[in-house]
């Protein structure tokens, strides 16, 4: 912190000397705020959505965003991270690609003291003093909310032969959906016989679920992690000559246009929302903490679930 008041002190001095404050300097008015935002990538509909949404929701409030994409790479991430840091943005907001690896660049951006923001996906870092908040979904209680429906739509079975489309190996949305999941679909006639990441992606939803069709004759359900990997299982299902909604079940996370569209259709029969509009609070919590307020350490945001026939109420107006 001794270089701050070091800083300060020179300011100070330059203040006596010119009589006047000026304008340079990070932390000051929220119109020259700039924050630094590291995205994961464009793996998914979700994604796209979310990276608009923040985009939109700075520009209208007339902060300057930079932003990178990391392409799903931690190490993207990282040098974004420490290029910001270089840079000396007044707020450094990141959705971090997986849970851990992130405690020697966090502890970097506080040293140089900017504070920094988890958007959507969390750090399993055990000092949460290395960063001021983070705003998302819970994605335990979303994989449980895919289990209860589970539960009841599959009440009368005997026996149910469900695979597990996993998001990103590593990412907080994998793990936790996975967990909440087997939190609540705990009654032995349900099996989990194949399980495997299709990286949040349509192309390794349909790729993993043709293997899995391919090795497994008798599967009733599928647990996707998120819309995109369900809507791959799908074409794989069409293309093997099933049924799917119907001869194969399917479950997925987020609700986002293109999954909302499928459920109406009878092609997915449950989604769990997951809201990637995140933007407006995210600069309500940047433009706080850039003014050294208190934020709550943890925001959560508002999500429901659709059947197939709230999805076709719910489809007209849809933002994404
Ligand atoms: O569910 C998935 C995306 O982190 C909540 O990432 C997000 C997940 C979302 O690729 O579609």
């Amino acid at each position: 912190m001794k270089k701050f008041i070091g800083a300060a002190a020179i300011g100070a001095i330059i203040i006596a000397l010119t009589g006047c404050a000026g304008t340079a300097g990070s932390g000051g008015d929220s119109d020259e705020l700039v924050v630094g935002f590291s995205q994961v990538g464009a793996e998914s509909g979700w994604r796209t959505a979310n990276t608009t949404d923040i985009q939109s929701a700075f520009k209208d409030a007339g902060i300057e965003l930079k932003f990178s994409d990391a392409q799903g790479k931690q190490e993207n991430q990282i040098k974004a991270i420490r290029s910001y840091i270089q840079q000396g943005v007044d707020v450094i907001a990141f959705s971090p690609v997986v849970e851990s690896g992130w405690d020697t660049v966090l502890q970097e951006a506080k040293d140089a003291g900017i504070p920094v923001v988890l958007t959507d996906r969390a750090v399993d870092s055990e000092d949460e003093t290395l960063y001021e908040s983070f705003l998302g979904s819970d994605f335990i209680v979303e994989g449980e909310r895919a289990g209860e429906w589970v539960n009841t739509e599959f009440a009368d079975a005997e026996k149910v032969n469900i695979v597990e489309l996993q998001g990103t190996t590593g990412a907080a949305p994998a793990n936790d959906r996975a967990e909440g999941f087997r939190n609540v679909v705990t009654d032995p006639k349900f099996e989990i016989i194949a399980s495997q990441t299709g990286d949040f992606t349509r192309a390794g939803g349909k790729q993993v679920m043709e293997a899995f069709l391919q090795s497994n004759p008798d599967i009733d359900l599928v647990y996707a992690h998120n819309d995109d990997m369900g809507l791959g299982a799908i074409e794989a299902i069409e293309a093997a000559g099933l049924v799917p909604g119907v001869d194969i079940k399917i479950v997925t996370v987020d609700a986002v246009k293109d999954g909302m569209t499928a459920l109406a259709d009878g092609k997915i029969n449950f989604i769990v929302e997951c809201s990637p509009l995140l933007g407006a609070q995210l600069v309500d919590i940047a433009t706080k903490v850039a003014a050294g307020e208190e934020v709550e350490k943890r925001i959560l945001t508002d999500e429901t679930t659709f059947t197939q026939e709230q999805a076709i109420e719910a489809l007209p107006t849809r933002k994404y």
